[in-house]
C-alpha cells in the first residue's frame, strides 16, 4: 500500500451531501400582543376578566416585590436579591399557566410563581437571608432554589418521571436561564425527559445574559428552543414580555407534557437590572440597549391591552401596590420574629453525623466565642446570606 502523504481533494458538490443546518429551520417567536400594544384577537386566552387582571396585579406584585426586596438588601437586611425587573410577563405568565398540584423547580428570579403556588413572602426573605428552614418550601409544591446552574433540570425529569409512574395528574415545570443550558446537567434532563416522555415543562427565560455573558457567547444556536429537537421534544420560542402568550404557551405546553410529551419553552426577554445585587451591569452593557428594551417593559404592554378591551378602568394601580407594600412589611415583619439562629447551625446539616474534625472545629468556635464573646455579636448581626 502507497504509504505517501495523500492530498485531500476537494469535495464536488455532484456528491448530494448537503449538512442540515439551523439556517434551515424557521422559528417562530409566538405573540399575542404586539410592542405597539395591538393584538391578536383570536389568541386571547379563554380567561374571564378577572383572572385576565389578576395577571396585570400578579406583574405588579413581582415589581414591588423586586424593588422592596432590593431595598431591605441595600439596608443589610437580605444576603442577595436576583430581580425579575423586566421579566415580569415570562414568570406571571407561566406561573398562571400552572396547577397547584404541579411541581415549580425555581431557579431564583420568579418569586411572584412562587408565591402564587403557595410559598409565603415570610419563607421566601428567610430563604435571602441564609435560614435553613426557609429551604423546606413548606405548604407548596416548590422545589428549593437551584442556586447551582442546572442541577434542578435532571432533578425536575426524575421528579416528572415519578409523577408518570405515579400516574399522577401534574407536571413537573423547571424554570431556567438561557445560561443553564449550557450545562452538562441540562442536557441529562432533557435527554431523559425525552427518552422518557415525561410529564415536565421546561421554561428557559432567555433574559440575554448570564450574568456578564451575552447569549451569543455560550451558544451558537440561534435559539434555544431549536435544542429541543435534538431531544425528539417539542420546542415553543415565546415572546416572553407578553404574558398573554407566555400563558398560552406554557399552557398548551403543560397539556403536551401531560400527554407524555416534554415540552422545552424560550421565552425570549431580557434581565432588566442587574444579575444580582452583587452585580454593576454597566460594566458589560450598553445603556442604549437597556433603553430599548425598556421600550417593551411587559406591564405597559399589558396594560394598553387591558385599556383596549375595557378592562383597566376597575384596575387601581395605586390600590395594588399599596397591598402588596403592606404584604411585604408583614412578611418582614414575620421574618424578623423568626427565631434566632444557633451557631452550631454553621455546622449541621450536610452530614447525617457530624464527623469528628467538623466536632472539633465547633469546639474550637465555641471556645473562641466564650473568650471573644464579641464575636459573637459580630456574627449575629451580620446579613444573612
Ligand atoms: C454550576 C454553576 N456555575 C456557575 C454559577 C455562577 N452563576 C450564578 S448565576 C449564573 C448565570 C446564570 O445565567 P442564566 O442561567 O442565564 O440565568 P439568569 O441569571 O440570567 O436568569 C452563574 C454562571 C452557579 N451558580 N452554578
Ligand atoms: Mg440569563
Amino acid at each position: 500500500m502507497d504509504d505517501s502523504p495523500r492530498s485531500v481533494p476537494p469535495v464536488s458538490e455532484d456528491v448530494g451531501v448537503d449538512p442540515l443546518s439551523q439556517g434551515d429551520l424557521e422559528i417562530e417567536t409566538y405573540q399575542v400582543i404586539r410592542p405597539d400594544g395591538s393584538f391578536d384577537s383570536d389568541r386571547v386566552p379563554d380567561l374571564d376578566d378577572e383572572a385576565l387582571r389578576d395577571l396585570y396585579r400578579w406583574m405588579l406584585l413581582q415589581r414591588v416585590y423586586d424593588n422592596r426586596a432590593t431595598k431591605l438588601q441595600r439596608r443589610g437586611k437580605l444576603g442577595t436579591v436576583a430581580s425579575g425587573r423586566g421579566q415580569e410577563a415570562a414568570i406571571i405568565g407561566s406561573g398562571f399557566a400552572l396547577s397547584e398540584d404541579d411541581w415549580i423547580f425555581p431557579y431564583g428570579r420568579e418569586a411572584g410563581a412562587m408565591l402564587m403556588h403557595g410559598l409565603s413572602m415570610r419563607d421566601l426573605l428567610l430563604y435571602w437571608r441564609g435560614i435553613e428552614d426557609a429551604s423546606k418550601m413548606e405548604g407548596a409544591n416548590v422545589f428549593g432554589l437551584a442556586i447551582s446552574i442546572g442541577s434542578h433540570i435532571p432533578v425536575a425529569t426524575g421528579k416528572a418521571w415519578g409523577m408518570q409512574l405515579g400516574d399522577e395528574d401534574a407536571v413537573s415545570f423547571a424554570n431556567l436561564g438561557d445560561g443553564a443550558t449550557s450545562t452538562g446537567a441540562f442536557h441529562e434532563g432533557m435527554n431523559f425527559a425525552g427518552v422518557l416522555g415525561v410529564p415536565a415543562v421546561f421554561f428557559c427565560q432567555n433574559n440575554q445574559y448570564a450574568i456578564s455573558l451575552p447569549f451569543d457567547g455560550q451558544t451558537n444556536s440561534n435559539t434555544i428552543a431549536q435544542k429541543a429537537l435534538a431531544y425528539g421534544m417539542d420546542g415553543i420560542r415565546v415572546d416572553g414580555n407578553d404574558v398573554l402568550a407566555v400563558y398560552n404557551a406554557v399552557s398548551t405546553a403543560r397539556e403536551r407534557a401531560l400527554e407524555g410529551n416534554p415540552v422545552l419553552v424560550e421565552a425570549v426577554t431580557y434581565r432588566r437590572g442587574a444579575h444580582t445585587t452583587s452585580d454593576d451591569p454597566t460594566r458589560y452593557r450598553s445603556d442604549d440597549e437597556v433603553e430599548e428594551w425598556k421600550d417593551r417593559d411587559p406591564l405597559e404592554r399589558y396594560r394598553s391591552f387591558l385599556e383596549e378591551t375595557g378592562r383597566w378602568e376597575e384596575i387601581d394601580e395605586d390600590a395594588i401596590e399599596q397591598e402588596v407594600e403592606a404584604e411585604f412589611d408583614e412578611a418582614v415583619q414575620a421574618a424578623d420574629a423568626f427565631e434566632e439562629r444557633a451557631i452550631e447551625e454553621i455546622f449541621a446539616y450536610l452530614y447525617e453525623e457530624t464527623p469528628p474534625e467538623l466536632e472539633r472545629q465547633l469546639e474550637e468556635f465555641r471556645e473562641l466565642l466564650e473568650e471573644r464573646p464579641d464575636m459573637y455579636e459580630y456574627i449575629e448581626q451580620r446579613p444573612k446570606g
